[in-house]
């Protein structure tokens, strides 16, 4: 075997508390599966990546578990022996043979081009065409559900100055509640701060309708998926009235839906995410078509670890214009640290990592400790979640 082989393929499911409840419309989180993709090859380079989703089956159709048992199964075999210095190669084969899986091959691709990034000394970025950014703009989202608890933790931000704009997360409660919600929090922070919503899909076409002018007289100036990823349509006309700009997220399933929204003109905004779109290329492609299209642009998550996070932040750092920043904030979630040294936030910025690859290096005691299979006497069961 050559010594830029794949010698092996490991796949780990992770589950880490979060600093508190993070509620959805689809879900509760009380902690974050993250899924760890490494590659080592034969003369020892490694590469990792990272698969993970939100809420379990809550939020999509790839489950971390799912995500693992794919890679075992489906991706090791085509991976053990490919040759690293070839990542789009290898990307095409898995493209051939597996038709789907999008969050699975954006781990498999960020973890290749760690490994290239790591041989050639250069950081993920320039493999994607070069950074125009070293610094992104991270907001935080405020998903306490109490009101109360999320103004003051907006306070906290403010005061720090990691934060400077901030999403809701709504959808959960009747729609008149979540008004009032995000009418006293806008209240309370005033011009401190942007204040964007996120519904998660929850709301019917003529129940945003109502709660679009409202948001407006609020505040927001955003609003994120508001109705079903499928209802396009719909979102083209909440779009089309012009109140508050529209951010397409589920709805984007890499870069050919992005199209199709583009020529509907379903969307101001695109919710860029990297597992979303199937990999850093693809959502690199979505990223062009938006901007060909005058669709302005977001840096999304799947609330990520660091390794996700850091792979999203190479990606945006190629973008010339990010209009309404990004929310890698997603370690900042976690109680635990997953890297050797963690990340840079000041100044309501990411600082993207200069180092080859993704630049990062993990902290090996807390991955063994946090693995959902470290014992071997009981198998973990997956962690309890609190659905919609
Ligand atoms: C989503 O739908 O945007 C991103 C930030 C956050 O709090 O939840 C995610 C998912
Ligand atoms: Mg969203």
């Amino acid at each position: 075997m050559q010594g830029s082989a794949i010698e092996r393929v490991e796949a780990i499911v992770l589950d880490v508390p979060t600093i508190r409840p993070h509620v959805l419309s689809v879900a509760t989180m009380q902690s974050q599966t993250v899924v760890l993709v490494r590659l080592y090859c034969a003369d020892g380079v490694e590469g990792v990546g990272e698969g993970t989703t939100i809420g379990g089956l809550n939020y999509g159709g790839e489950s971390p578990e799912g995500v693992k048992l794919a890679i075992d199964t489906y991706f090791a075999p085509l991976l053990i022996g490919a040759d690293t210095t070839r990542p789009a190669m290898i990307m095409e084969r898995l493209r051939r043979s597996i038709i789907d899986n999008r969050f699975a091959k954006n781990a498999v691709e960020t973890a290749l081009l760690d490994i290239q990034g790591k041989r050639l000394g250069v950081p993920v970025s320039e493999l994607l065409g070069g950074r125009v950014h070293d610094r992104l703009p991270v907001l935080w989202t405020l998903a306490s559900g109490d009101t109360a608890r999320d103004i003051a933790e907006a306070e906290v931000m403010l005061a720090s100055g990691r934060h400077t704009a901030f999403k809701l997360k709504i959808g959960k409660r009747p729609v008149q509640e979540d008004i009032a919600h995000v009418a006293a929090i806008k209240l309370a922070l005033g011009d401190r701060a942007s204040i964007r919503v996120d519904v998660n899909q929850a709301w019917s076409e003529a129940a945003a309708k109502r709660a679009l002018p409202l948001l407006a007289e609020a505040g927001v100036d955003l609003i994120e998926q508001p109705i079903r990823a499928h209802a396009t349509a719909g979102l083209a006309r909440l779009t089309a009235m012009g109140l508050v700009p529209v951010m397409a997220d589920e709805a984007l399933q890499g870069p050919e839906s992005g199209y199709a929204l583009a020529c509907s003109q379903s969307a101001d905004v695109f919710a860029l995410k990297i597992a979303q779109a199937g990999g850093l290329t693809a959502c690199k492609r979505l990223a062009d078509v938006a901007r060909s299209a005058g669709v302005a642009l977001y840096g999304g998550t799947m609330l990520e670890g660091p390794v996700g996070t850091i792979a999203s932040a190479q990606l945006f750092s190629t973008l010339p214009e990010i209009e309404f920043g990004t929310e890698l904030f997603g370690p900042l979630l976690l109680t635990e640290e997953l890297l050797a040294e963690p990340l840079h936030y000041a100044d309501g910025c990411l600082t993207v990592p200069n180092g080859p690859g993704l630049g990062l290096k993990l902290n090996e005691d807390a991955i063994a400790a946090l693995r959902r299979d470290r014992s071997t006497r009981a198998p973990a069961a997956a962690p309890k979640l609190v659905a919609g």
